[in-house]
Protein backbone atom coordinates (compact mmCIF):
# COMPACT_ATOMS: atom_id res chain seq x y z
CA UNK A 1 0.00 0.00 0.00
CA UNK A 2 1.86 3.48 -0.91
CA UNK A 3 0.66 6.58 0.69
CA UNK A 4 0.33 9.65 -0.88
CA UNK A 5 2.94 11.86 -0.73
CA UNK A 6 1.23 15.63 0.38
CA UNK A 7 3.15 18.48 -1.24
CA UNK A 8 6.26 20.26 0.66
CA UNK A 9 6.84 17.16 2.52
CA UNK A 10 10.73 16.52 3.14
CA UNK A 11 13.21 13.76 1.06
CA UNK A 12 13.50 11.33 4.25
CA UNK A 13 9.48 11.06 4.87
CA UNK A 14 8.12 8.33 1.98
CA UNK A 15 11.37 6.73 3.97
CA UNK A 16 9.46 6.85 7.22
CA UNK A 17 6.30 6.28 5.48
CA UNK A 18 7.28 3.16 4.00
CA UNK A 19 8.65 1.99 7.44
CA UNK A 20 5.55 2.84 9.05
CA UNK A 21 3.75 0.86 6.68
CA UNK A 22 5.72 -2.47 6.82
CA UNK A 23 5.35 -1.93 10.75
CA UNK A 24 1.33 -1.68 10.68
CA UNK A 25 1.44 -4.76 8.24
CA UNK A 26 3.34 -7.08 10.01
CA UNK A 27 0.87 -5.82 13.22
CA UNK A 28 -1.74 -6.82 11.02
CA UNK A 29 -0.19 -10.59 10.17
CA UNK A 30 0.24 -11.06 13.76
CA UNK A 31 -3.12 -10.41 14.96
CA UNK A 32 -4.95 -14.02 14.65
CA UNK A 33 -7.49 -14.36 12.28
CA UNK A 34 -11.56 -14.83 14.06
CA UNK A 35 -10.96 -18.59 12.99
CA UNK A 36 -8.15 -18.98 15.72
CA UNK A 37 -8.97 -19.67 18.78
CA UNK A 38 -6.14 -16.95 19.96
CA UNK A 39 -8.08 -14.53 18.44
CA UNK A 40 -11.07 -14.45 21.31
CA UNK A 41 -9.41 -13.05 24.57
CA UNK A 42 -12.68 -12.53 27.06
CA UNK A 43 -11.69 -14.20 30.01
CA UNK A 44 -15.30 -14.32 31.16
CA UNK A 45 -16.25 -16.78 27.85
CA UNK A 46 -16.46 -20.09 28.86
CA UNK A 47 -18.66 -23.39 29.76
CA UNK A 48 -19.70 -22.04 33.10
CA UNK A 49 -21.09 -18.64 31.55
CA UNK A 50 -23.01 -19.83 28.88
CA UNK A 51 -24.57 -22.68 30.89
CA UNK A 52 -25.87 -19.80 33.43
CA UNK A 53 -27.46 -17.66 30.49
CA UNK A 54 -28.67 -20.66 28.60
CA UNK A 55 -30.29 -21.76 31.86
CA UNK A 56 -31.62 -18.65 32.83
CA UNK A 57 -33.52 -18.96 29.09
CA UNK A 58 -35.10 -22.23 29.84
CA UNK A 59 -38.01 -20.54 31.99
CA UNK A 60 -38.27 -17.19 29.57
CA UNK A 61 -38.60 -19.70 26.68
CA UNK A 62 -41.09 -21.72 28.32
CA UNK A 63 -43.65 -18.88 29.25
CA UNK A 64 -43.00 -16.88 25.79
CA UNK A 65 -43.94 -20.21 24.05
CA UNK A 66 -46.70 -21.01 26.48
CA UNK A 67 -48.14 -17.84 26.48
CA UNK A 68 -47.59 -17.17 22.83
CA UNK A 69 -49.58 -20.82 21.71
CA UNK A 70 -52.73 -18.95 24.08
CA UNK A 71 -52.33 -15.97 22.08
CA UNK A 72 -52.19 -18.09 18.57
CA UNK A 73 -55.74 -20.26 20.20
CA UNK A 74 -57.27 -17.03 20.89
CA UNK A 75 -56.55 -15.60 17.16
CA UNK A 76 -58.07 -18.66 15.94
CA UNK A 77 -60.02 -20.14 17.99
CA UNK A 78 -62.28 -22.16 15.16
CA UNK A 79 -59.13 -23.60 14.84
CA UNK A 80 -59.09 -22.92 11.19
CA UNK A 81 -56.10 -20.12 9.73
CA UNK A 82 -56.69 -19.48 5.53
CA UNK A 83 -58.86 -22.93 4.99
CA UNK A 84 -55.98 -25.15 7.05
CA UNK A 85 -56.60 -26.75 10.27
CA UNK A 86 -54.54 -25.61 12.84
CA UNK A 87 -54.68 -27.46 16.64
CA UNK A 88 -56.06 -25.90 19.36
CA UNK A 89 -55.80 -27.34 22.74
CA UNK A 90 -57.36 -24.45 24.87
CA UNK A 91 -58.67 -20.67 24.12
CA UNK A 92 -59.14 -18.49 26.94
CA UNK A 93 -63.23 -18.11 27.55
CA UNK A 94 -64.83 -14.69 27.00
CA UNK A 95 -65.94 -15.20 30.50
CA UNK A 96 -63.04 -15.54 32.03
CA UNK A 97 -61.92 -12.32 34.01
CA UNK A 98 -61.87 -9.65 31.23
CA UNK A 99 -58.04 -8.72 31.94
CA UNK A 100 -57.28 -12.39 31.46
CA UNK A 101 -55.72 -12.33 27.93
CA UNK A 102 -54.10 -9.12 28.73
CA UNK A 103 -52.46 -10.67 31.43
CA UNK A 104 -50.99 -13.32 28.54
CA UNK A 105 -50.07 -10.83 26.26
CA UNK A 106 -48.54 -8.27 28.56
CA UNK A 107 -46.76 -11.46 29.95
CA UNK A 108 -45.53 -12.48 25.99
CA UNK A 109 -43.97 -9.06 24.60
CA UNK A 110 -42.82 -7.85 28.02
CA UNK A 111 -40.96 -10.92 28.68
CA UNK A 112 -40.13 -11.48 25.22
CA UNK A 113 -38.11 -7.90 25.00
CA UNK A 114 -36.65 -8.16 28.56
CA UNK A 115 -35.44 -11.39 27.30
CA UNK A 116 -33.12 -9.83 23.86
CA UNK A 117 -30.67 -8.96 26.19
CA UNK A 118 -29.62 -12.44 27.76
CA UNK A 119 -30.02 -13.86 24.03
CA UNK A 120 -27.86 -11.31 22.90
CA UNK A 121 -25.42 -12.59 25.24
CA UNK A 122 -25.38 -15.92 24.99
CA UNK A 123 -24.87 -15.46 21.22
CA UNK A 124 -21.44 -13.59 22.45
CA UNK A 125 -20.47 -15.79 24.44
CA UNK A 126 -20.28 -18.58 22.03
CA UNK A 127 -19.49 -16.08 19.05
CA UNK A 128 -15.82 -17.90 18.73
CA UNK A 129 -18.25 -21.39 17.20
CA UNK A 130 -19.16 -19.33 14.32
CA UNK A 131 -16.06 -18.92 13.07
CA UNK A 132 -14.70 -21.92 13.98
CA UNK A 133 -12.54 -23.88 10.62
CA UNK A 134 -12.45 -26.18 9.67
CA UNK A 135 -16.10 -25.47 8.63
CA UNK A 136 -17.11 -28.57 9.66
CA UNK A 137 -15.50 -31.89 11.01
CA UNK A 138 -17.85 -34.88 10.70
CA UNK A 139 -20.96 -35.72 9.40
CA UNK A 140 -22.23 -35.33 13.01
CA UNK A 141 -20.70 -32.19 13.43
CA UNK A 142 -22.36 -31.13 10.28
CA UNK A 143 -25.53 -31.83 11.38
CA UNK A 144 -24.75 -30.21 15.18
CA UNK A 145 -23.61 -27.33 13.54
CA UNK A 146 -27.00 -26.84 10.90
CA UNK A 147 -29.16 -27.46 13.76
CA UNK A 148 -27.33 -24.68 15.58
CA UNK A 149 -27.47 -22.20 12.68
CA UNK A 150 -31.14 -22.89 12.68
CA UNK A 151 -31.43 -22.52 15.78
CA UNK A 152 -29.46 -19.03 15.66
CA UNK A 153 -32.10 -17.84 12.75
CA UNK A 154 -35.01 -19.19 14.26
CA UNK A 155 -34.43 -17.21 17.58
CA UNK A 156 -33.38 -14.16 15.78
CA UNK A 157 -36.59 -14.05 13.41
CA UNK A 158 -39.03 -14.52 16.52
CA UNK A 159 -37.10 -11.72 18.00
CA UNK A 160 -37.17 -9.42 14.80
CA UNK A 161 -40.93 -10.31 13.69
CA UNK A 162 -42.32 -9.83 17.43
CA UNK A 163 -40.38 -6.72 17.76
CA UNK A 164 -41.43 -5.31 14.51
CA UNK A 165 -44.89 -6.20 15.09
CA UNK A 166 -44.62 -4.36 18.34
CA UNK A 167 -43.67 -1.67 15.88
CA UNK A 168 -46.81 -2.22 13.92
CA UNK A 169 -44.36 -3.05 10.99
CA UNK A 170 -46.94 -5.82 9.61
CA UNK A 171 -49.58 -5.20 7.02
CA UNK A 172 -47.50 -5.84 3.89
CA UNK A 173 -47.25 -9.56 2.27
CA UNK A 174 -45.52 -10.56 4.56
CA UNK A 175 -48.07 -12.39 7.30
CA UNK A 176 -46.85 -11.88 11.00
CA UNK A 177 -48.99 -14.29 12.75
CA UNK A 178 -47.49 -17.41 10.00
CA UNK A 179 -44.25 -16.05 10.35
CA UNK A 180 -44.03 -15.77 14.27
CA UNK A 181 -45.83 -19.26 14.80
CA UNK A 182 -44.35 -21.15 11.95
CA UNK A 183 -40.70 -19.62 13.52
CA UNK A 184 -41.74 -20.78 17.10
CA UNK A 185 -42.37 -24.27 16.39
CA UNK A 186 -38.85 -24.24 14.27
CA UNK A 187 -37.05 -22.47 17.61
CA UNK A 188 -38.99 -24.52 20.29
CA UNK A 189 -37.76 -27.63 18.59
CA UNK A 190 -34.54 -26.56 18.38
CA UNK A 191 -34.23 -24.99 21.61
CA UNK A 192 -35.93 -28.20 23.61
CA UNK A 193 -33.33 -30.28 21.55
CA UNK A 194 -30.35 -27.75 22.15
CA UNK A 195 -31.01 -27.95 26.08
CA UNK A 196 -31.14 -32.04 25.36
CA UNK A 197 -27.90 -32.18 24.04
CA UNK A 198 -26.12 -29.48 25.96
CA UNK A 199 -27.44 -31.12 29.81
CA UNK A 200 -23.76 -33.34 29.70
CA UNK A 201 -22.12 -30.03 29.49
CA UNK A 202 -24.28 -27.93 31.95
CA UNK A 203 -23.62 -30.59 34.60
CA UNK A 204 -19.76 -30.83 34.14
CA UNK A 205 -19.72 -26.63 33.98
CA UNK A 206 -21.88 -26.55 37.14
CA UNK A 207 -20.03 -29.62 39.19
CA UNK A 208 -16.15 -28.30 38.29
CA UNK A 209 -16.97 -24.61 38.86
CA UNK A 210 -20.23 -24.98 41.66
CA UNK A 211 -23.75 -23.56 39.75
CA UNK A 212 -23.79 -20.01 41.26
CA UNK A 213 -20.34 -19.75 43.06
CA UNK A 214 -18.77 -17.68 40.44
CA UNK A 215 -21.35 -15.06 41.50
CA UNK A 216 -19.67 -14.59 44.48
CA UNK A 217 -16.51 -13.78 42.16
CA UNK A 218 -15.51 -9.61 42.07
CA UNK A 219 -13.43 -8.64 39.47
CA UNK A 220 -9.87 -9.41 41.47
CA UNK A 221 -11.13 -13.46 41.76
CA UNK A 222 -12.12 -13.32 37.92
CA UNK A 223 -9.95 -15.62 36.09
CA UNK A 224 -10.51 -17.57 32.70
CA UNK A 225 -11.88 -21.27 32.40
CA UNK A 226 -9.21 -23.20 31.43
CA UNK A 227 -9.09 -23.75 27.80
CA UNK A 228 -10.41 -27.32 26.17
CA UNK A 229 -10.37 -28.28 22.76
CA UNK A 230 -12.90 -26.73 20.75
CA UNK A 231 -14.22 -25.21 23.93
CA UNK A 232 -15.45 -21.63 24.54
CA UNK A 233 -13.33 -20.71 27.51
CA UNK A 234 -9.92 -18.52 25.86
CA UNK A 235 -6.42 -20.30 25.16
CA UNK A 236 -4.94 -16.76 24.82
CA UNK A 237 -7.04 -14.57 27.84
CA UNK A 238 -7.13 -11.17 28.47
CA UNK A 239 -6.67 -9.63 31.65
CA UNK A 240 -10.79 -9.33 33.15
CA UNK A 241 -12.40 -5.88 32.69
CA UNK A 242 -15.50 -6.67 34.63
CA UNK A 243 -16.18 -10.08 36.50
CA UNK A 244 -18.95 -12.42 35.27
CA UNK A 245 -21.40 -11.38 38.05
CA UNK A 246 -20.41 -7.60 36.86
CA UNK A 247 -21.47 -8.94 33.32
CA UNK A 248 -24.75 -10.73 34.09
CA UNK A 249 -25.84 -7.48 36.35
CA UNK A 250 -25.09 -5.23 32.64
CA UNK A 251 -27.32 -7.66 30.97
CA UNK A 252 -30.03 -7.87 34.01
CA UNK A 253 -29.69 -4.22 34.13
CA UNK A 254 -30.72 -3.94 30.32
CA UNK A 255 -33.76 -5.95 30.82
CA UNK A 256 -35.14 -4.04 33.49
CA UNK A 257 -34.68 -0.82 32.22
CA UNK A 258 -36.77 -2.54 29.30
CA UNK A 259 -39.26 -3.68 31.30
CA UNK A 260 -39.68 -0.17 33.16
CA UNK A 261 -39.58 1.74 30.12
CA UNK A 262 -41.97 -1.06 28.37
CA UNK A 263 -44.36 -2.47 30.62
CA UNK A 264 -46.36 0.30 31.49
CA UNK A 265 -48.39 -0.14 28.12
CA UNK A 266 -49.55 -3.18 29.32
CA UNK A 267 -49.98 -2.35 33.16
CA UNK A 268 -52.23 0.82 32.04
CA UNK A 269 -53.27 3.53 34.27
CA UNK A 270 -50.61 5.89 35.63
CA UNK A 271 -47.37 3.40 34.51
CA UNK A 272 -48.54 4.35 30.18
CA UNK A 273 -46.37 7.59 31.08
CA UNK A 274 -43.31 5.56 31.92
CA UNK A 275 -43.88 3.23 28.74
CA UNK A 276 -40.96 5.44 26.76
CA UNK A 277 -40.45 3.22 24.57
CA UNK A 278 -44.02 1.38 23.86
CA UNK A 279 -44.57 3.15 19.92
CA UNK A 280 -47.81 2.72 20.55
CA UNK A 281 -51.08 4.35 22.42
CA UNK A 282 -49.86 8.00 22.08
CA UNK A 283 -52.68 8.73 20.07
CA UNK A 284 -55.50 9.71 22.49
CA UNK A 285 -59.22 11.07 22.48
CA UNK A 286 -60.84 13.92 24.17
CA UNK A 287 -62.94 13.38 27.41
CA UNK A 288 -65.10 9.86 27.92
CA UNK A 289 -62.94 8.63 24.69
CA UNK A 290 -59.41 9.91 26.21
CA UNK A 291 -57.96 6.32 25.74
CA UNK A 292 -55.15 5.29 22.92
CA UNK A 293 -56.12 4.80 19.34
CA UNK A 294 -53.52 2.85 17.20
CA UNK A 295 -55.73 3.18 13.64
CA UNK A 296 -57.74 6.84 13.81
CA UNK A 297 -60.52 6.96 11.65
CA UNK A 298 -58.81 8.80 9.19
CA UNK A 299 -56.07 6.33 8.08
CA UNK A 300 -59.02 4.22 7.61
CA UNK A 301 -60.10 5.74 5.29
CA UNK A 302 -63.53 5.92 7.63
CA UNK A 303 -65.78 9.79 6.00
CA UNK A 304 -68.47 10.93 8.05
CA UNK A 305 -70.59 10.08 5.27
CA UNK A 306 -69.93 6.32 6.06
CA UNK A 307 -71.23 6.81 9.33
CA UNK A 308 -74.29 9.50 8.92
CA UNK A 309 -77.81 8.64 8.90
CA UNK A 310 -77.48 6.12 6.33
CA UNK A 311 -75.66 3.86 8.25
CA UNK A 312 -77.31 0.93 8.62
CA UNK A 313 -75.92 -2.46 10.67
CA UNK A 314 -77.12 -5.41 8.92
CA UNK A 315 -77.47 -8.39 10.82
CA UNK A 316 -77.60 -12.11 8.81
CA UNK A 317 -79.16 -15.61 10.33
CA UNK A 318 -81.99 -17.50 9.02
CA UNK A 319 -83.31 -13.82 8.79
CA UNK A 320 -81.33 -11.09 7.54
CA UNK A 321 -82.23 -7.58 9.75
CA UNK A 322 -81.44 -3.79 8.69
CA UNK A 323 -81.00 -1.62 12.23
CA UNK A 324 -80.12 2.43 12.19
CA UNK A 325 -78.36 3.47 15.23
CA UNK A 326 -81.46 4.52 16.94
CA UNK A 327 -82.92 1.26 16.69
CA UNK A 328 -79.95 -0.41 18.17
CA UNK A 329 -79.95 1.95 21.40
CA UNK A 330 -83.89 1.65 21.42
CA UNK A 331 -82.99 -2.37 22.07
CA UNK A 332 -82.06 -3.81 25.32
CA UNK A 333 -78.69 -1.96 26.05
CA UNK A 334 -76.26 -3.34 28.77
CA UNK A 335 -72.64 -2.04 30.39
CA UNK A 336 -69.66 -3.64 31.19
CA UNK A 337 -66.42 -2.86 32.03
CA UNK A 338 -63.87 -4.53 29.35
CA UNK A 339 -60.30 -4.29 28.78
CA UNK A 340 -58.86 -4.37 24.94
CA UNK A 341 -55.64 -5.89 24.50
CA UNK A 342 -53.53 -5.14 21.42
CA UNK A 343 -51.22 -8.22 20.30
CA UNK A 344 -48.79 -5.83 20.34
CA UNK A 345 -48.77 -5.47 24.15
CA UNK A 346 -51.03 -2.68 25.19
CA UNK A 347 -54.34 -2.95 26.75
CA UNK A 348 -56.84 -0.45 27.74
CA UNK A 349 -59.90 -1.19 29.93
CA UNK A 350 -63.15 0.86 29.67
CA UNK A 351 -66.73 1.15 30.24
CA UNK A 352 -68.52 -0.12 27.00
CA UNK A 353 -72.59 0.32 26.33
CA UNK A 354 -74.27 -1.25 23.35
CA UNK A 355 -76.60 -4.33 22.74
CA UNK A 356 -75.78 -7.77 23.53
CA UNK A 357 -74.57 -9.74 20.44
CA UNK A 358 -76.81 -12.52 21.95
CA UNK A 359 -80.12 -10.58 21.67
CA UNK A 360 -78.46 -9.91 17.63
CA UNK A 361 -78.06 -13.26 17.10
CA UNK A 362 -81.32 -14.04 19.03
CA UNK A 363 -83.18 -11.48 16.63
CA UNK A 364 -81.88 -12.70 13.43
CA UNK A 365 -82.28 -16.55 14.55
CA UNK A 366 -78.63 -17.51 14.56
CA UNK A 367 -78.40 -21.14 14.20
CA UNK A 368 -77.22 -23.14 17.04
CA UNK A 369 -73.33 -23.97 16.43
CA UNK A 370 -72.91 -20.74 14.16
CA UNK A 371 -69.74 -18.63 14.33
CA UNK A 372 -69.80 -14.91 13.96
CA UNK A 373 -68.18 -12.79 11.00
CA UNK A 374 -68.03 -9.14 11.90
CA UNK A 375 -67.53 -6.77 9.22
CA UNK A 376 -66.09 -3.35 9.00
CA UNK A 377 -66.94 -0.59 6.97
CA UNK A 378 -63.25 -0.26 6.50
CA UNK A 379 -62.53 -2.45 3.12
CA UNK A 380 -60.82 -6.33 4.25
CA UNK A 381 -61.20 -5.66 8.20
CA UNK A 382 -63.01 -8.35 9.79
CA UNK A 383 -63.32 -10.82 12.65
CA UNK A 384 -64.93 -14.17 13.26
CA UNK A 385 -66.27 -15.39 16.74
CA UNK A 386 -66.82 -18.75 17.76
CA UNK A 387 -70.43 -19.26 19.33
CA UNK A 388 -69.31 -19.02 23.21
CA UNK A 389 -67.55 -15.74 22.59
CA UNK A 390 -70.43 -13.97 21.59
CA UNK A 391 -73.20 -15.69 23.05
CA UNK A 392 -71.32 -14.55 26.51
CA UNK A 393 -73.06 -11.86 28.31
CA UNK A 394 -70.17 -9.63 28.15
CA UNK A 395 -70.12 -9.84 24.03
CA UNK A 396 -71.17 -6.47 22.82
CA UNK A 397 -71.94 -4.58 19.61
CA UNK A 398 -70.95 -1.21 21.54
CA UNK A 399 -72.51 2.11 20.56
CA UNK A 400 -71.09 3.78 23.73
CA UNK A 401 -68.55 4.23 25.85
CA UNK A 402 -67.93 5.53 29.69
CA UNK A 403 -71.34 7.31 29.39
CA UNK A 404 -71.18 9.30 25.87
CA UNK A 405 -71.58 8.17 21.89
CA UNK A 406 -68.11 6.62 20.62
CA UNK A 407 -66.05 8.85 19.29
CA UNK A 408 -65.31 8.33 15.23
CA UNK A 409 -61.49 7.25 16.42
CA UNK A 410 -63.06 4.39 18.38
CA UNK A 411 -65.25 3.09 16.12
CA UNK A 412 -68.65 5.74 15.64
CA UNK A 413 -71.06 4.32 14.83
CA UNK A 414 -71.05 0.85 16.64
CA UNK A 415 -67.86 -1.62 17.19
CA UNK A 416 -67.52 -5.39 18.64
CA UNK A 417 -65.99 -5.02 22.04
CA UNK A 418 -65.72 -9.28 23.51
CA UNK A 419 -63.86 -9.90 26.37
CA UNK A 420 -60.51 -11.83 25.77
CA UNK A 421 -59.95 -12.29 22.34
CA UNK A 422 -56.78 -10.36 20.20
CA UNK A 423 -57.69 -6.59 20.52
CA UNK A 424 -57.49 -6.69 16.88
CA UNK A 425 -61.22 -8.71 16.83
CA UNK A 426 -62.79 -6.01 18.36
CA UNK A 427 -63.50 -4.70 15.04
CA UNK A 428 -64.48 -0.99 14.68
CA UNK A 429 -67.40 0.54 11.87
CA UNK A 430 -69.03 -2.48 11.78
CA UNK A 431 -71.49 -2.82 9.17
CA UNK A 432 -72.81 -6.28 9.20
CA UNK A 433 -72.81 -9.27 11.34
CA UNK A 434 -72.68 -12.42 9.48
CA UNK A 435 -73.93 -15.47 11.75
CA UNK A 436 -73.35 -18.42 9.97
CA UNK A 437 -72.29 -22.34 9.71
CA UNK A 438 -68.34 -22.60 10.86
N1 LIG B 1 -62.14 -1.62 11.46
C1 LIG B 1 -61.06 -1.71 12.25
N2 LIG B 1 -61.21 -2.24 13.47
C2 LIG B 1 -60.15 -2.36 14.31
C3 LIG B 1 -58.87 -1.94 13.90
C4 LIG B 1 -58.74 -1.40 12.60
O1 LIG B 1 -57.65 -1.02 12.15
N3 LIG B 1 -59.85 -1.28 11.81
N4 LIG B 1 -57.80 -2.09 14.75
C5 LIG B 1 -57.91 -3.19 15.69
C6 LIG B 1 -56.83 -3.29 16.61
S1 LIG B 1 -55.35 -3.85 15.99
C7 LIG B 1 -56.99 -3.08 17.94
S2 LIG B 1 -55.75 -3.42 19.02
C8 LIG B 1 -58.26 -2.55 18.48
C9 LIG B 1 -58.00 -1.27 19.21
O2 LIG B 1 -57.35 -0.43 18.32
P1 LIG B 1 -57.59 1.14 18.32
O3 LIG B 1 -56.71 1.66 19.39
O4 LIG B 1 -57.14 1.57 16.99
O5 LIG B 1 -59.02 1.40 18.58
O6 LIG B 1 -59.19 -2.29 17.47
C10 LIG B 1 -59.26 -3.19 16.43
N5 LIG B 1 -60.33 -2.87 15.54
MO1 LIG C 1 -53.97 -4.17 17.65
Amino acid sequence: MSATKSPGQDASAPERETHATVDRSSRRSDRPSPSAPEFWRSPLRGPWLTSFLGTLLIPAVAVMLVTGFISHWAYYPEGTVDGRDIPVLFHIPASWPTWSYAVNQGTHVTLGLMTLPFVLAKLWSVMPKLFQRPVVSSFANALERLSLLALVASVLVEFATGILNVDDYFGGPLDFNTLHYYGAWVFGTLFVLHACVKLPTVRRAYRTRGALKPLLEGLPQTAPEPPVAEGLAPTNPGAPTISRRGLLAMVGGASLTIFAVEAGQSIGGPFRRLALLAPRGRVFGTGPNDFPVTHTAATAQITPAMTGPDWRLTAVGEQTVSLTRDELLAMDQATHTITITCTEGWSTTQRWTGVRLADLARLVNARKGAMLGAWSIESDHGASFVESQFMDDRALLALRVNGTDLSPDHGYPARVIVPNVPGTHNTKWVRELRFEAG
